[in-house]
């Protein structure tokens, strides 16, 4: 039997879908607590370790104008954010990049809702914009962790991402590690980018990765096997490959927003 042109394609365009509907149908996902998780980019192959991003909330606070209950940088007195805060546990390539948004699962605070004293005071927020989530969602500032989705098979379920990634930061005092070697914050010293790199690395046996806005640091990142042994960070290998820091670095201060700027609240605020 004879087949016309128009029949052969669609003959083609049906065997497509249904080899695009078996790849996306895997027995095999993973699942968050009792939700079952859709994978939504195969193409992103299995990271090779992990990078536990820390930011320095002196010198990213500067850079606030604006309040909300939820941004740590108008926090003031006892609750300011004095210490290196968490900015994530990222899932990262050998090479240079990482993979985001692998499953499609709704975040869901009520899982991590004993953890939430914790994430607070070490994972805060410190803008009141809502960062960029996988699927355009908005909701909680937590929610956005799309590196969680990236972190299989090590991390099957939301709470365990977090309740780890937390453990990891409370087990890898860098505030305290600086603190001791003399580092301490301030808005006229500058400090040895080696000196700082060295302390962290008789700490940790880690070789970090320092990131700068001008002379100021901005973050720490420290990295791990994916057993959590630690392992040198990418571009750690030697200091001018630290490219966004000089030689000499601050560490400044923390100062909460003046009164007058503290007022100017967010419309969304609730
Ligand atoms: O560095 C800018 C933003 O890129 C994302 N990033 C960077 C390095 C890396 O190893 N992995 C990674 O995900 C971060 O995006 P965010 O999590 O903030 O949305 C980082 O802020």
């Amino acid at each position: 039997m004879a087949y016309s042109r128009r029949s052969l394609l669609l003959l083609l365009l049906l065997q497509v879908l249904l080899a695009t509907t078996t790849l996306s149908s895997s027995d095999n996902l993973p699942e968050t607590g009792n939700d079952v998780v859709v994978e939504v980019n195969r193409s992103q192959r299995e990271f090779d370790y992990f990078a536990l991003a820390l930011q320095w909330p002196g010198t990213y606070c500067r850079g606030t104008r604006h309040c909300c209950s939820k941004n740590a940088c108008c926090r003031q007195g006892s609750d300011a954010p004095t210490q290196f805060t968490i900015h994530g546990l990222w899932p990262d390539y050998n090479d240079g990049s990482w993979p985001s948004c692998c499953y499609r699962s709704d975040f869901n605070e009520k899982e991590i809702s004993t953890l939430i004293d914790g994430m607070e005071k070490y994972w805060p927020s410190l803008s009141c914009g809502s960062p960029s989530s996988c699927h355009g969602g908005k909701g909680s500032f937590w929610g956005h962790e799309k590196h969680g989705t990236c972190s299989s098979p090590v991390f099957r379920d939301e709470y365990s991402y977090f309740v780890t990634t937390l453990n990891i930061y409370l087990k890898h005092n860098v505030t305290d590690v600086l603190y001791k070697a003399g580092y301490v914050a301030s808005n006229s010293e500058k400090y040895p980018l080696g000196g700082i790199v060295t302390a962290i690395q008789n700490a940790f046996h880690i070789n970090p990765e320092v990131v700068c806005k001008r002379d100021a640091i901005d973050e720490i990142r420290l990295c791990f096997y994916k057993d959590f042994k630690p392992r040198d960070c990418l571009g750690s290998k030697d200091l001018t490959s630290r490219k966004s820091c000089p030689k000499y670095v601050s560490l400044p201060e923390y100062t909460p927003l003046d009164g007058e700027a503290m007022v100017l609240k967010m419309p969304t605020d609730e």
